[in-house]
């Protein structure tokens, strides 16, 4: 493969974008994927929920991937969709995610638009996906590269055979080191509001903790300061009590892609090395795409975007 390489952020079903956005990026179709002559394209995951063509998405990606034209980790959606659809056995109806009305609404799209064959087939695939890959001297991770956390899913994948009921057994359970793991790694790291601070997020849930850079350490900084995303977040000094996680990613190590942190106005990156491809293109932002071409210092004139 080359070392050119296109990632893209989360596209949640905006396959409209996303032909826009490749084709932009100078890829033809190629049967039902694209493809370009000397770049490969690297997708964060969170292909799914939300938007309205979210079969015409997963028909367009894996045709690229299957072309050799592509990779992509997995993202939260993802990994949320295969415990969904997986019954914990020895039940008759409990699902590794709980059917609650709030999990039906966040899947509601997918469920609507996709058969019960595309389901299922969907799901296998899933279950396919890497949720890192390192590249070339490039990584791409859904939400945060935190090599300790990566380490303990590969491990815990091979152990049980990938995104087995084994697998999710653990991962579904708090108090197992897999089950930090896969919410470090593809929801990011959370940090701890002080008590009776609380944020409303985007879909109205009062929360008490608050997505944060990982990349950076929290020394010197307020909640507000450390937040990544669009929330409103109080200004109030971080507790070191309530830091679980080591954080920081160290200057001179390979540059790292990201999607999932519903950003929003101008694409820049967030660090020398640390960039994130996701702007909100499924609340009526852009889907971004950065360019990269070996560089080890990231350029805010490399990213590329179309509107929703
Ligand atoms: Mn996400």
């Amino acid at each position: 493969m080359s070392k050119h390489f296109d990632i893209i952020g989360d596209i949640h079903g905006h396959a409209d974008a996303l032909r826009r956005l490749l084709t932009e990026l100078g890829y033809h179709r190629h049967g039902d994927g694209f493809r370009h002559r000397d770049r490969t394209v690297l997708f964060v995951g969170d292909f799914i929920d939300r938007g309205p063509a979210i079969a015409d998405v997963l028909r367009i990606v894996r045709a690229t991937i299957d072309a050799g034209d592509g990779l992509a980790v997995m993202g939260n959606h993802e990994f949320n969709a295969i415990a969904f659809h997986t019954c914990i056995p020895g039940t008759n109806n409990r699902w590794f995610r709980e059917r609650s009305s709030k999990n039906c609404h966040q899947h509601k799209s997918t469920l609507d638009q996709l058969s019960a064959n595309e389901l299922s087939d969907a799901v296998a695939w899933f279950s396919t996906l890497p949720v890192a890959i390192e590249i070339d001297g490039v990584r791409v991770v859904h939400a945060a590269w935190q090599a300790s956390q990566i380490e303990i899913i590969r491990h815990s994948l091979q152990t049980f055979g990938r995104f087995t009921v084994e697998f999710l057994s653990e991962a579904m359970r708090p108090s197992r080191d897999l089950h930090a793991a896969i919410e470090n790694v593809l929801k990011g790291p959370e940090l701890a509001l002080p008590a009776g601070r609380h944020i409303v997020d985007k879909s109205g849930q009062k929360r008490n903790t608050v997505r944060v850079k990982w990349y950076e350490t929290f020394t010197g900084q307020t909640c507000r300061d450390f937040h990544l995303g669009s929330d409103d977040v109080p200004d109030v000094t971080i507790d070191s009590a309530d830091v679980h996680c080591p954080f920081g990613y160290p200057p001179d190590a390979a540059p790292v892609f990201m999607g999932h942190y519903w950003l929003t106005g101008t694409p820049n990156p967030l660090a020398s090395n640390v960039a994130c491809t996701d702007y909100s293109v499924a609340k009526g932002g852009k889907l971004v795409a950065y360019r990269w071409d070996g560089e080890s210092e990231l350029s805010s004139k490399k990213f590329c975007w179309v509107s929703s």
